[in-house]
């Protein structure tokens, strides 16, 4: 399967890595949208939102679970926003399933 995420999670294309465990990997965006803005995937290749189910849903627990260990230790104590996006119309470019996290600005509501 051609996944960059895959690929990525697999070592086999460079990323700035901030965390990793046996089940997921966080790395910064190549394209921020914020003065901190990365990306936590799971390793394993699930597609989006649209292909969890309920034996594959606890690795969402667990991303935000890395999520808010990652914001404390980047210490965004002002707050920081999760977004995932899902298939076209919400903008999703890479079917990889991801959470963008992005922070240290104030960021609209609602995005547009
Ligand atoms: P989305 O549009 O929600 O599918 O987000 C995909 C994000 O992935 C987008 O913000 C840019 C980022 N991205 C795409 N390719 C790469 C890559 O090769 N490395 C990194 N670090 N980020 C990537």
């Amino acid at each position: 399967m051609d996944c960059i995420f895959c690929k990525i999670a697999a070592g086999e294309m460079p990323s700035n890595k901030i965390y990793e465990d046996e089940e997921t990997l966080a790395f910064y965006d190549v394209s921020p949208q914020a003065p901190v803005h990365f990306l936590v995937i799971p390793k394993t290749h699930i597609r989006g939102v649209d292909e969890i189910n309920e034996s594959n849903s606890g690795i969402v627990a667990h991303i935000y679970e890395v999520i808010a260990h990652i914001a404390r230790q980047l210490d965004l104590d002002n707050g920081y926003r999760v977004v995932t996006n899902c298939g076209d119309d919400g903008g999703q470019t890479v079917g990889h399933l991801h959470f963008h996290v992005l922070a240290k600005r104030t960021l609209a509501w609602p995005p547009g």
